[in-house]
């Protein structure tokens, strides 16, 4: 079990108040708070051996190197990826997926090629798709989900014919909470021969990942959902992709030899790491790596499960509250719920002016939501730091709304 009052103390910001309450912070799906290794070790970097990498052979820009790669291998073993070189350095999620979609896909997908993904996807495991399909002239299609927020799996052997040449899938829905089978669904998808990417956006800050054990050809995730800094995040590959994909952006670093003319690429993972990197994040990203390892991915999971479900009773017991998705055994640390006729902005208002700091909105899932019937919902999120307790401030606070709303 985790101790979570200690694990507080580690995250200064979460000491602070909100119009004259105590902060409860129930939006790290959005984006986590950042624990003191981390702003330490950025602070060290930039205070002792800033300098920018790969190029300067004086001691501060080889240490500013060493620190830097230094944190590609500590991602590397957190998700027991095979090699560094498949560990590539990138903005974040997003720019993880367009990624392989400018790379990977426009070498690998034609006319007539379907892309399969589900429905319960963030817009950014869609857009880069939809840009690609449109460009190519392939087709999207969507695994369904069931009514009660499960993805419809069953669905996926009739879905899985030899026109679908990539499945790009969510390991856990930021709306609905859902976790998803991955390695099944990965087997499937490697069954009919096609690539598969996950998104693990929601999924590697909040449970162990193993992608040997996975299977999956492609994982995306970011730095600042699992208490590293923005700016910084990571696409897995797998080292055969990697080396026949082209490269992404052109520039300085990734390649080897520049013509007038023409060029040769750098090694992986630089190949597909151009200009000068995220050099401070990514020894951000390797403290946070530390500190969530040194607690334990499965003590996190575990917590946030726990968390979760007392929460999910506490909120469904409130009168005109509706939670979305599947019962707290399926799902992750996310609550997304509408609460009688109020407009998820103004209940998310209202929530902020208790202290209480909940997201609201579409959440970048439009076509989820309106597979729903919904426009917006309103979502608390739950990580390592959060405890029953704010869940009961979380339902306190919705009950003063509902009475000062009065409907
Ligand atoms: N995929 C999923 C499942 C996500 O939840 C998010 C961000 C992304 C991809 C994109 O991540 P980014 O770091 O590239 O922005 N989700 C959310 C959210 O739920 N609220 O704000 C951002």
């Amino acid at each position: 079990m985790l101790d979570v009052e200690r694990i507080r103390t580690d995250f200064p910001i979460l000491s602070r108040q909100v119009h004259g309450k105590p902060l409860v912070f129930l939006d790290s799906a959005a984006s986590s708070q950042k624990p003191l290794p981390v702003l330490e070790a950025m602070e060290t970097a930039y205070r002792t051996c800033y300098a920018n990498v790969h190029r300067g052979v004086y001691t501060l820009s080889e240490e500013a190197t060493c620190s830097y790669e230094e944190a590609r291998d500590k991602v590397a073993s957190f998700i027991n990826a095979r090699a560094r070189e498949e560990i590539i350095f990138t903005r974040n999620t997003t720019e993880s997926i367009n990624l392989v979609a400018y790379t990977w896909g426009r070498t690998h997908i034609g006319p007539g090629d379907r892309i399969l993904l589900t429905e319960m996807e963030h817009h950014s495991n869609i857009v880069p798709w939809q840009l690609l399909a449109q460009e190519k002239g392939a087709e999207l299609v969507y695994l369904p989900i069931t009514d009660d927020g499960l993805l419809d799996v069953d669905r996926l052997d009739d879905l899985l014919d030899d026109r679908v040449k990539l499945v790009a899938f969510t390991m856990m829905s930021n709306v609905l909470g859902t976790i998803t089978p991955v390695k099944e669904i990965v087997q499937k998808a490697h069954q009919a021969g096609a690539v598969t990417l996950v998104d693990g956006a929601q999924g590697v800050p909040h449970m162990p990942v193993d992608v040997q054990d996975l299977g999956c050809d492609f994982l995306a995730f970011s730095g600042h959902k699992m208490c590293g800094p923005s700016g910084i995040g990571v696409l897995y590959g797998r080292e055969e992709l990697l080396e026949e994909m082209p490269p992404f952006l052109g520039g300085g670093d990734m390649i080897r030899r520049v013509e007038w003319d023409r060029s040769t690429w750098n090694d992986l993972p630089w190949k597909f790491e151009a200009g000068t990197p995220a050099i401070v994040e990514g020894i951000g990203l390797g403290a946070a790596v530390d500190y969530l390892t040194e607690i334990g991915m499965e003590a996190i999971a575990a917590h946030e499960q726990e968390v979760v479900a007392y929460a999910m009773e506490r909120l469904s017991a409130l009168p005109g509250l509706k939670i979305v998705g599947p019962p707290a055994e399926h799902r992750g640390g996310v609550i997304a719920f509408t609460f009688r006729n109020i407009h998820p902005h103004d209940l998310a208002h209202l929530l902020d002016m208790e202290g209480v700091a909940v997201r609201a909105g579409h959440h970048c899932a439009q076509p989820l939501h309106r597979r729903l019937g919904l426009v917006a919902t309103t979502r608390a999120s739950f990580y390592l730091y959060n405890t029953k307790e704010e869940a009961d401030r979380l339902a306190e606070a919705l009950e003063h709304v509902a009475r000062i709303v009065g409907k």
